[in-house]
């Protein structure tokens, strides 16, 4: 309990209820919160009004953290990390805020001695999906790791009103639906309506000669938006430190339609809100491309201009001079979506506070920094001239001037070089003309990072490698993490009990000290109960398969899963290969031993994507036929989990035996699916790509199934001149398996479905599944070998976990804290006096 001031004295109880942790005292919150909040009484009250007095009960606790935080920073204009993404991908709020309170068990009792069920009321979260896959989670992953660490830290984004759809099945083709996360209201979230701020777009430039005969430029916008902000309270694992997450809703100025509206223009008006109110109406459901919508530009300059406002707000009201902003804030980019930051910071330093250009442009460079997240050429993000010209002149005029400035530089760094100085340019002009987002954000940042090391060395050898020669001082690695809070603790209790009885709970802040599990791989009493945690837990998901797909799985089987956004690159076709290849040999002779294996698959396709909407209708295609083939014997399964989000996530992690790691090397960035796999004891069976290299290096190549062609060998290939078509001759299984799709096996006899993916893997290959598919069949052959012998099995996924420490997202913050953010932390004592102004 709290001290409070003599005078609040009367106020004590109400204070308790609010912050106390007591079963008690959480009991009595909770009916509180019920009653005045959701306005019921347990009798008529509905699974989720439990859900929301709950969430209000956890609230309150936050708060009163939050608060001190705030005071805190504020008094002490603490450094700040601003994280600028345009996607989070938070997953449920609740369980994860009870573990980072500390507080779990006390509410789990609490709620049952209600008659309630806690899993049941955690099971209603409406799980924000505001973002697409491993970029938007990293973002998540890495407020949970800085509030832990106590860091100082703003995550800015939009507050989409409708995030990534979710995903149904329907005659085995992935059918979108509309994600209304917002339906029954976000108790996690406060709107900060006194914070609004204004964006403008569109219009035109004027330049013109200020009182002291500077030349000046003006902007008339077209249009003007309203930014709101909502924050969320992120909460650190066992500190008192609330960090904030803030999300900026689009609305219409009330001064916008007000003249419209006098005018007699009524729908006109609506009209003006409605478009103003699209900036955040929904995500853009692409991980791959950005297609150079209008719309998409006018979202990111909306939430970084909104962001960028909001920093300078608090730069002058904790009494910094502007001239000392790369003091107060580091600005982390989340890939090139918030780049166009580096021009718009030159804007409202140089046009709306004054600052001569060369003072703008070093604080500037000196304040940001770039997270590079592809290897993708298609991904890389660039707006044709016309485009941005009309949404944003005076950004363009700046841009320019940045180029101009640049190109001088070159010049003098490489004398008579003028295909570097075409390469190079902001302006990509070899067609159409276009702004490269990506060059934006290296001349603009003071650090590039990539997120493997070897996504970063092919940055500098390849993708980047004009902007490596220019400036090598400004690359460095930052290996992803993923917070084993939410992937661990709240995900797989059984695991973590088992673990901390064993060697302590420190782990959960320092991942590295798992090694201590090595001094019992070879205790047999502890082996055994792994294998029954692993086993049990596998349990649960076949029942919970068996409820969703009525699709019986045999739990003894190999749970092989691969659970990740579709995508050509990350070959789920080299999978199927792989099933087809195991239903022939079935085929061929029915009574083959064969080690039982389960194949899952969970992910989302870009609805516009027609060749990864295609792979995931082959999956369910492969599904109905393997599945209820007598000859197979239910010694191989294939199931397809819809619309795989966070929440479905830490379910499937936690039950995987294998995980499914298999892009074309040279192409996954980093993925971090695989240390989430590996942590709860998964197996990888993958290529030499992204972290793949580095888990590997860490848990040993014992312990690791890898295969196939390394970058360098892909791309020595692709010199050589590829042709799918020999492998397909002369590999007796891989035909049989092409032309068992071919024949319309699994399409009823349509011999067409297939065709295009067939076509294209036959006559162009790109992500190279025929060269890599005898090594990725010989290597599965060897997994279904050692799964055979038990000990071995479950020796090596305690390895695994032992050997993760590196790969904890509060690893990847220190790193980033130390070599690109320059940042301490700042502890939080709770208990400060909270006074009103005098
Ligand atoms: C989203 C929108 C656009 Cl326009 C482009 C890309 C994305 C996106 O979601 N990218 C993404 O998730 N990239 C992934 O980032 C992870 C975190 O760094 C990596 O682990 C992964 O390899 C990479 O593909």
């Amino acid at each position: 309990m709290q001290t409070v001031p003599n005078h609040q004295v009367e106020n004590l109880q109400i204070e308790d209820d609010r912050t106390g942790l007591s079963v008690e005292c959480l009991k009595r919150a909770f009916l509180d919160n019920l009653f005045y909040v959701q306005g019921k009484f347990p009798k008529i009250a509905t699974k989720n009004d439990y859900y929301m007095a709950l969430a209000y009960t956890v609230r309150d606790r936050l708060l009163q953290r939050w608060i001190n935080t705030a005071v805190i920073y504020t008094e002490r204009a603490s450094r700040t990390v601003s994280y600028l993404s345009a996607e989070f991908l938070m997953g449920p709020h609740l369980g994860n805020n009870l573990v980072n309170l500390g507080i779990y068990d006390q509410v789990k009792q609490a709620v049952s001695e209600l008659g309630l069920d806690l899993e049941d009321l955690l099971e209603q979260e409406e799980e924000p999906g505001l973002g697409n896959g491993g970029l938007g989670r990293l973002a998540a992953c890495y407020l949970d790791s800085m509030a832990t660490l106590e860091i100082p830290s703003l995550g800015y984004g939009i507050r989409y009103e409708f995030g990534i759809f979710d995903q149904d099945i329907r005659d085995g083709w992935q059918v979108e639906i509309t994600d209304k996360w917002l339906h029954c209201g976000n108790p996690w979230e406060i709107a900060r309506p006194e914070w609004e701020v204004y964006v403008k777009l569109g219009g035109h430039t004027e330049a013109y000669t200020d009182e002291h005969g500077r030349y000046r430029v003006r902007w008339i916008p077209y249009q003007v938006v309203k930014g709101v902000p909502h924050d969320t309270p992120i909460l650190g694992y066992k500190t008192n430190t609330a960090n904030t997450l803030r999300l900026w809703t689009a609305e219409a100025p009330e001064s916008f339609d007000f003249g419209a509206f006098n005018s007699g223009d009524y729908l006109g008006a609506v009209q003006a809100k409605m478009v103003s109110e699209n900036l955040s109406k929904v995500l853009y459901p692409n991980d791959d491309s950005s297609q150079g919508k209008r719309l998409r530009l006018a979202q990111q300059i909306f939430f970084v201009s909104c962001s960028l406002q909001d920093m300078i707000r608090i730069v002058f009201r904790q009494n910094v001079p502007l001239e000392k902003f790369h003091e107060k804030f580091v600005v982390q980019l989340n890939d090139t979506h918030p780049a166009i930051a580096v021009a718009e910071l030159m804007r409202l330093l140089i046009d709306e506070h004054d600052m001569g250009w060369d003072q703008a442009w070093s604080i500037t460079q000196k304040s940001l920094a770039y997270t590079n997240h592809t290897l993708l050429p298609e991904a890389l993000e660039r707006w044709p001239i016309s485009l941005f010209r009309s949404l944003l002149p005076r950004h363009l005029e700046i841009i320019y001037e940045i180029n101009y400035h640049f190109l001088e530089e070159v010049k003098a760094k490489f004398p008579g070089d003028s295909d570097r100085l075409r390469r190079m340019s902001l302006i990509d002009e070899s067609g159409e003309k276009y702004v490269r987002m990506a060059h934006l954000a290296c001349v603009g940042s003071h650090s590039i990072n990539g997120v493997a090391a070897l996504h970063t060395k092919l940055l500098q050898q390849d993708v980047l490698r004009d902007f490596y020669q220019m400036y090598p001082e400004k690359f460095n690695n930052k290996t992803n993490g993923v917070t084993p809070r939410r992937f661990m603790v709240l995900s797989n209790p059984r695991l973590t009990n088992l673990i901390s009885s064993k060697i302590g709970d420190s782990w959960i802040k320092h991942l590295k000290d798992l090694k201590k599990l090595e001094a019992f791989v070879d205790d047999p009493e502890f082996c055994h109960q792994w294998r029954s945690i692993k086993s049990a837990i596998k349990h649960d998901l076949v029942a919970y398969i068996q409820k969703q797909n009525g699709i019986s799985v045999n739990p003894d089987s190999i749970f092989d899963i691969q659970a990740k956004r579709f995508h050509e690159y990350k070959r789920q076709h080299l999978n199927a290969l792989h099933i087809i290849t195991l239903y022939n040999r079935i085929k061929a002779n029915p009574d083959i031993d064969i080690t039982p294996r389960t194949f899952i698959f969970g992910g989302k396709a870009a609805p516009g994507y027609y060749m990864a909407k295609l792979i995931i209708k082959l999956l369910n295609s492969i599904a109905d036929v393997v599945n209820n083939d007598p000859d197979v014997r239910d010694r191989l399964k294939v199931v397809f989990l819809k619309d795989y989000s966070v929440k479905f996530a830490q379910r499937v992690y936690p039950a995987a035996d294998l995980s499914e790691q298999i892009s074309m090397a040279g192409k996954e960035a980093s993925g971090t699916g695989n240390m989430k796999f590996a942590l709860n004891g998964a197996l990888t069976i993958g290529t030499l790509d992204g972290a793949n290299v580095e888990i590997r290096d860490e848990v040993g190549a014992e312990n690791f199934f890898i295969f196939g062609l390394t970058a360098p060998e892909v791309y020595a290939l692709k010199a050589r001149g590829y042709r799918p078509l020999d492998y397909y001759h002369s590999n007796r299984e891989l035909k049989a398996v092409i032309d068992r799709i071919a024949s319309g096996h699994f399409s009823h006899g349509d011999t067409q479905l297939f065709k295009p993916l067939l076509d294209s893997l036959l006559h162009r290959d790109e992500y190279l599944l025929f060269a890599d598919y005898q090594a990725y069949i010989d290597c599965q052959d060897n997994v279904s070998q050692v799964y055979r012998d038990r000990d071995r099995w479950t020796r090596m996924s305690i390895l695994n976990v032992a050997r993760m420490g590196k790969f904890s997202s509060d690893r990847s913050i220190r790193d980033y804290c130390q070599d690109i953010w320059n940042i301490q932390s700042v502890p939080i004592e709770l208990g400060e006096c909270i006074q009103a102004k005098e």
